[in-house]
């Protein structure tokens, strides 16, 4: 308790001569950020794949480029938000607090910091317990560019500790990311309150193939949406939609491509699926595939290479005839867990599609223009990719609907949340 409210304390110190810097000079120290991340970025793309799991392609050529980038876009608002808000006087609203989960560490705090400071805010982050080591030695590279102590404050610690900083009287507004359950217990916590909130939370994000995409473009995209780092990803495209004339074919090709993923080291970079991040998370996985063929679904694991014995490993795989009432169909499973179905027409499609209490994120793919702005309006999620998946830029806002949270995080919508107008 002590320690949350000396990183409060610290970080409301030194926002009165933070927020009055130059925003021209607040820039340059985010450049310098960006640029000592990219000087780092090896060593933080191994020390995340250590930390959390992840193959070290995906922090080395995702995490770690995406953590440098969003300092520089940030960087670039500095100076430039009236042009965001016209006509409105944006002012820095104090001490932020952050806290993050454990699948993009690195990522998830540049997603947090950056744009607060642009904005003239200081900062307050928890990592989560077990991955906090990117975050510790981002916590040195600020040393290292020299930003004024106080700025931005970093604490370990578990749940307790979130807890503490969201109740923190000092604090004037919380970003999480995280599960449902807890962002649920952050929003009461707020609601008597005059903090403001933006939640990122879980998923349940539907792909939907049509007959008329290109069946290989897409299976690559599916792979991406569910396989890419073991599943572990809030936006994760966990329920696949086929149009029934292609499901054989799209079965057949997704089995063949499966069968050539490598399951293993994350420190080898040919390796596509890493290790499952934590032994209870491993027992989360399983619990979720009992389920599934308990409930009278097709379990396949195509996939049949050897796991190493020591670590939580998890080979990736699918389930068909799944319906709609099944837990595996309705639940976020943060694993490399598909739940394949099918439908008959696009409305069908959509249906099923939007009838999920989340609405984070969407795949469509299909040969036609017209049908993806068609789709994309009806779909119920704050994120819709067209074929493609799992695509990510500093300039394009991103959150979820319903119980997927609210508020955005990057581009210029992600701004707000960090001004008073
Ligand atoms: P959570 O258990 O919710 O943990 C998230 C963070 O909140 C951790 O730092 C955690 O600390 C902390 N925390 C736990 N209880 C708290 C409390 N009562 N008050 C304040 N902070 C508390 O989620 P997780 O298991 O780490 O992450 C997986 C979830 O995150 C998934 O549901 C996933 O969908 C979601 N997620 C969403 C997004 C976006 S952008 N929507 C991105 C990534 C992940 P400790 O971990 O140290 O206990």
């Amino acid at each position: 308790e002590d320690d949350v409210d000396a990183a409060v304390q610290s970080a409301k110190k030194a926002f009165p001569k933070w927020s009055a810097l130059d925003p021209r000079e607040r820039a340059k120290y985010m450049f310098r950020i960006a640029r000592r991340i990219q000087e780092r970025a090896r060593e933080l793309a191994v020390l995340e794949s250590m930390d959390g799991g992840k193959p070290i392609a995906e922090s080395r050529d995702v995490d770690i480029p995406l953590a440098a980038a969003h300092f520089f876009y940030h960087a670039g608002w500095c100076d430039k938000l009236k042009y965001v808000f016209p006509g409105a006087d944006p002012k820095p609203i104090g001490v932020c607090g952050h806290i993050i989960p454990w699948n993009f560490p690195l990522l998830m705090a540049a997603w947090k910091l950056a744009p607060a400071l642009a904005c003239g805010n200081t900062c307050v982050l928890k990592p989560a317990e077990t991955t906090s080591l990117t975050t510790l030695r981002l916590a040195a590279i600020l040393e290292e560019i020299e930003l004024p102590p106080g700025v931005v404050n970093i604490i370990t610690g578990a749940g307790a500790t979130g807890q503490l900083l969201v109740n923190h009287p000092h604090v004037r507004k919380i970003a999480f990311t995280g599960s449902t359950e807890v962002g649920k217990h952050i929003a009461k916590a707020c609601a008597s309150t005059d903090k403001k909130l933006t939640l990122e939370l879980g998923g349940k994000s539907p792909n939907i193939i049509f007959e008329d995409a290109s069946i290989d473009q897409a299976i690559e995209g599916i792979i991406q949406g569910i396989y890419f780092n073991q599943g572990h990803v809030c936006c994760a495209g966990s329920r696949l939609f086929v149009a029934e004339s292609s499901l054989d074919e799209v079965i057949a090709k997704l089995t063949h491509r499966m069968k050539s993923l490598r399951v293993g080291d994350p420190l080898d970079k040919n390796t596509d699926i890493g290790a499952i991040n934590s032994k209870a998370q491993l027992a989360t996985i399983h619990k979720y595939l009992d389920a599934g063929r308990g409930e009278g679904a097709t379990f396949h694991e195509v996939n049949r290479q050897p796991l190493a014995s020591k670590g939580y490993w998890c080979r990736p795989c699918f389930f068909t005839d799944v319906q709609p009432s099944h837990t595996i169909a309705r639940d976020e499973i943060f694993g490399p867990v598909l739940a394949v179905m099918s439908f008959r027409t696009p409305e069908e499609a959509l249906t099923r599609a939007n009838n999920t209490p989340y609405g984070l994120a969407a795949g469509v793919w299909t040969d036609k223009g017209s049908k993806i702005f068609e789709i994309a309006r009806k779909l119920k999620a704050g994120v819709i990719w067209c074929n493609t998946y799992n695509r990510f830029d500093p300039a394009s806002p991103f959150g979820g609907f319903k119980e997927s949270g609210f508020g955005r995080e990057g581009g210029m919508h992600g701004l707000r949340a960090y001004v008073d107008l």
